[in-house]
């Protein structure tokens, strides 16, 4: 950011705010208006609340706070926030209807334009203003995300289509452990321009010597932990585990069903084959414990998920991303909707870590063992409500991003949180282990 001049910053910015708006557009304009206004899922809100949302907070934050503006819709500010209404009784409210919607939000994005086109953005307004509208394109894209997680819930015939990703490559569906030796690493970021203020500031971690999953856990691997009673034996899960197991009644991950001897899975409104080679999708923090528990192992604590994605023992530094400082392209992981799926475990290898671990960013949000918590010196920014409030045991650490995750939200400091039960997200996970002094030698 600090080397483009305010001229090239807001025409990409322009492109940015415009391309995650044809996101947006084209998950609300793929159902038809009963669907935009209808809950899919107790868990989710009507994906007219989304859309609206969206466009409220980008009047809060854009126009009114950067630009000084008058506001537009102040009288809707307590609908669309998510504070004030929890996502079951979104329904209920007087939300603003579909066109409606359509058209608050584009009024919205008119006034940004004007915004944008003339506030100052070089010297001491740089950072912060280049942060919010980064925020406002990071907080949309992540709508989009929890809209696709409310597609994936819908009922009904398919609506979403894209291209399968590519197949795995020579040699790279080879699995095991990497070890990640022992010793301090920077976490976090401080000089990131767009990372959100749980990810600063940048901190030194000792992390003790430890093995990690060359690649995800699979789909394969999850059939073996239900074929051998791994769901009705409740040594493998913790108590708040087993408890939620027996009330929720689970015997497999989500939209998974038993068809004779095949398990088959409902994706975006296709039937199919579980794919056995696919990193397993739709599994709750406790089942991704429970699995970790059976297999012998654990689940990484999250310092140690970002050492294996991005600490580089050539140069003691620590990357942007697995690959290296330069943003995702196409090759290098399986991110931004370009398909409705993970892809297998052994694709992008341009993408592996310094580590040797695959697939640590895209594909499928990891679980970690950590509670969300805030890292030492930090501040919230631009208001508690983002994340400080969530802060505690409640909440634990999900990492990576997904194949519904844009890359303008997605980089190995960022941190995504959610309740350890919820399994409607694109989350899987891999394992650890501590090493036995024996193994090091
Ligand atoms: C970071 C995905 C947990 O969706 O609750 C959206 C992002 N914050 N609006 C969420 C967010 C405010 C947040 N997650
Ligand atoms: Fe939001």
């Amino acid at each position: 950011v600090a080397d483009l001049s305010p001229e090239e910053l807001r025409g990409r910015v322009a492109v940015e705010l415009e391309r995650t708006r044809r996101r947006s557009a084209e998950l609300t304009d793929a159902v038809d208006d009963e669907e935009l206004v209808k809950q899919h899922s107790p868990l989710m809100s009507p994906l007219v609340w989304d859309l609206a949302h969206v466009g409220s907070q980008e009047e809060q934050w854009l126009v009114r706070d950067v630009g000084g503006r008058r506001a537009l819709r102040p009288d809707i500010d307590d609908l669309y926030d998510a504070f004030q209404h929890s996502r079951a009784n979104r329904p209920e409210l007087p939300l603003l209807g579909p066109g409606e919607s359509r058209e608050y939000v584009a009024t919205v994005r008119d006034k940004v334009h004007d915004v944008l086109g003339r506030v100052p953005l070089e010297g001491r307004r740089l950072v912060e203003h280049a942060f919010a509208f980064g925020m406002i394109v990071q907080h949309e894209q992540q709508h989009d995300e929890t809209m696709l997680a409310t597609h994936q819930l819908r009922r009904g015939e398919p609506v979403l289509h894209a291209p399968d990703p590519p197949g795995p490559e020579p040699g790279g569906a080879r699995r095991g452990e990497v070890l990640v030796p022992g010793g301090p690493f920077t976490m976090g970021t401080s000089g990131e321009p767009w990372a959100l203020d749980n990810e600063r500031p940048a901190h030194r971690v000792h992390v003790d010597d430890f093995l990690i999953d060359s690649h995800p856990v699979t789909n394969a691997d999850f059939f073996r932990f239900i074929d051998s009673g791994g769901y009705r034996q409740p040594c493998w899960w913790s108590e708040q585990g087993w408890r939620y197991l027996a009330h929720a009644e689970l015997s497999a991950p989500l939209f998974w069903q038993r068809s004779g001897d095949v398990w088959m899975r409902r994706r975006f409104g296709r039937v199919e084959p579980v794919p056995p080679d696919e990193p397993v999708v739709h599994v709750s923090f406790h089942e991704a414990q429970a699995y970790a528990n059976w297999a012998g192992r654990r689940l990484p604590s999250e310092a140690e998920w970002e050492k294996a994605a991005r600490f580089d023992p050539s140069t003691g530094r620590s990357l942007r991303y697995p690959w290296g400082d330069d943003p995702p392209e196409e090759r290098h992981a399986n991110l931004g909707q370009r398909h409705l799926r993970p892809a297998p475990v052994g694709t992008y290898s341009a993408g592996r870590a310094p580590s040797g671990a695959w697939q640590l960013v895209g594909d499928v949000w990891e679980w970690t063992a950590s509670d969300f918590a805030p890292y030492p010196g930090f501040e919230a920014f631009p208001y508690r409500e983002y994340s400080e409030v969530f802060f505690g045991p409640s909440y634990k650490v999900l990492r990576g991003g997904s194949f519904g995750t844009d890359p303008a939200a997605c980089r190995a400091t960022f941190r995504n949180w959610d309740l350890p039960a919820r399994r409607q997200i694109f989350a899987g996970f891999r394992c650890a282990r501590t090493p036995a002094a024996a193994e090091l030698d």
